[in-house]
């Protein structure tokens, strides 16, 4: 038996009718797909010693690191608390960016990374009901196809009436940019629509744009405050237990 962790919001029948509902579902990618961060933080560390820093991002670090959206960005954050030697270069934290990027496509190639119980499922009753859905990252465009291309087909895109990732826009969550840019994109808006996040950071980026919200809350997440959500489920997979 799934066991079914409402803990705010709607009960279960009606956060189906809404997700069923929705003029649009906007997924996230990170954490909300697949539980992809282990795999990210893995390719951070191998991109410290390809290019050959002495840093080393264990679990602890990296959740507060999470904090940060955006890897240029949290490996900015890093650099500046560090506070010995002068900080990295906007080119040096490019091509750092870069090879974890390379690094991460690679770890994914070799690896894998399965989506998250449900999403396959909510992905597929979407489409056969004849709801759009769509991707709202702040993850880098390449990295969502090191993840989707293998589960889903290298044309995977084509299910997706929109696709905004993190150099499409100027501010990473919590800022709505991602949301805003999806929804001028649908040409929908906002409160027509039910955004799929794992993070606090998600929510208030969603919830920013005006759009309703249903946590999912993943690894590294679990304690965020999801206030404001239409509800948090343990997994996608219990909108069809
Ligand atoms: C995802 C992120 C990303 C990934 C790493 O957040 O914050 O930075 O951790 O990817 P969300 P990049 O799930 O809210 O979109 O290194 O490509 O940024
Ligand atoms: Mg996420």
């Amino acid at each position: 038996m799934t066991l079914v962790l409402v803990k705010n919001g709607l009960p279960l029948a009606e956060i189906r009718g809404r997700v069923a509902d929705a003029a649009a579902l906007i997924f996230d990618v990170d954490g909300t797909m697949a539980e992809t961060e282990e795999l990210h933080r893995e390719a951070f560390n191998e991109a410290f010693v390809e290019i050959g820093l002495d840093w080393h991002w264990g679990r602890r670090v990296y959740k507060d690191l999470l904090r940060v959206a955006g890897g240029k960005e949290r490996i900015r954050a890093f650099d500046l608390m560090r506070r010995s030697g002068p900080p990295l270069t906007d080119a040096g934290i490019a091509r750092l960016h870069r090879t974890k990027t390379e690094r991460f496509a690679a770890l994914m190639a070799d690896k894998g990374c399965p989506l998250r119980p449900g999403v396959h499922a909510l992905l597929d009753a979407a489409l056969g009901r004849g709801q759009r859905i769509a991707i709202a990252t702040t993850t880098t465009r390449g990295n969502i196809d090191a993840l989707l291309a293998p589960v889903l087909g290298g044309d995977w895109e084509r299910s997706f009436a929109a696709v905004v990732a993190a150099d499409d826009v100027a501010r990473k969550k919590p800022a709505p940019d991602v949301y805003l840019e999806v929804l001028s994109q649908l040409d929908l808006p906002g409160a027509s629509c039910l955004a799929i996040e794992d993070s606090g950071n998600g929510l208030i980026a969603a919830m920013r744009a005006g759009v309703p919200v249903l946590i999912t809350p993943s690894l590294y997440f679990q304690d965020d405050n999801f206030g404001g959500a239409l509800a948090v489920l343990n997994a996608l997979s219990d909108l069809a237990a």
